[in-house]
């Protein structure tokens, strides 16, 4: 059985961890599996959008398999710790948007992969934590930089020391997870935001993704320039003439991604 599954269905990506005997958790293998995709998705002309989940309905993941991990020598901890984080920088730094879809459990790295996406659509049975400090080590993957920036610096600082498992009304009243739905829609709640998306320009949607996330790592000024040369990119395309046009003709506009 393959760790990892891909599916291209027509602009978007479907990644699913793939390990449901181990509640997905991630051996070397799976982020090895993670980045060949990740990599492959980047430089992908028609991939405008990607969607990461789990298989079953237990475990999106469980984070780092600390049944290999047990196994390994300190070195091959730090090479699987520098594996988790050139995999979610990667994720993080995709050009197109990235939906994690948390179809249950999400702990230690499992709920730092969901971090270096941009949304988190969530099933309401879902529980979620950075868990590490109770394991002896601190969150490897990101999370002591992406929680905070998302949720705020004291209460990322409580999830991580206490190492808290939140359950999914608890994740969305603190900002953790964009939507609660149940385990029975979230896979439509999932393609309808999709399709919000990628009813609108390809090439908008990346610039607008970019001065956004660049700009939220700089002072406002710089940030503006950012905007700027963003928005520069935009104006050569014919997606912004089609859309003119589809305006004055009073119709929906075809947008092609150039
Ligand atoms: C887990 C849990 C709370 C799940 O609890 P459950 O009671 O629902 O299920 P089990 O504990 O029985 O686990 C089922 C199964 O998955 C079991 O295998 P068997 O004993 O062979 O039946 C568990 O050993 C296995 N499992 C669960 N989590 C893992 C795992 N195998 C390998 N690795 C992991 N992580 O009990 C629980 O608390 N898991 C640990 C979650 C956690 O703290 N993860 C952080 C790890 S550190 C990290 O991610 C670092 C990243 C850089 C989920």
């Amino acid at each position: 059985m393959t760790v990892l599954k891909y599916e291209q269905k027509e602009f978007i990506a479907y990644i699913t961890l793939n390990r449901p005997d181990a509640l997905n958790a991630f051996n070397y293998e799976m982020l090895e599996e993670l980045q060949k995709v990740v990599e492959s998705v980047r430089i992908h002309p028609d991939i405008r959008l990607v969607i990461i989940t789990g298989t079953g309905n237990k475990s999106f993941s469980v984070g780092a398999d600390l049944k290999e991990r047990k196994s390994l020598p300190d070195s091959l901890v730090k090479r699987n710790l520098n594996k988790f984080g050139e995999v979610f920088s990667m994720i993080e730094q995709l050009p197109q948007p990235t939906i994690c879809v948390l179809n249950g459990y999400a702990f230690g790295g499992g709920l730092e992969l969901a971090l270096a996406c941009d949304f988190r659509i969530a099933s309401d049975h879902i529980s979620v934590g950075l868990t590490e400090t109770s394991l002896g080590i601190i969150p490897g993957a990101g999370g002591t930089q992406r929680l905070p920036r998302l949720i705020g610096e004291t209460k990322a600082l409580e999830l991580i020391l206490t190492a808290k498992k939140l359950d999914a009304a608890e994740a969305l009243s603190i900002g953790l997870v964009t939507q609660i739905v149940g385990e029975d829609t979230l896979q439509q709640t999932t393609e309808d935001f999709a399709s919000r998306i990628l009813r609108n320009a390809p090439i908008a949607i990346q610039q607008a993704k970019f001065a956004v996330k660049q700009g939220m790592k700089v002072d406002l000024h710089t940030g503006l320039q950012i905007e700027r040369k963003a928005y520069e990119l935009t104006i050569p395309t014919e997606d912004r003439i089609e859309a003119l046009n589809a305006f004055s003709e009073k119709r929906s506009p075809q947008f092609k991604g150039k």
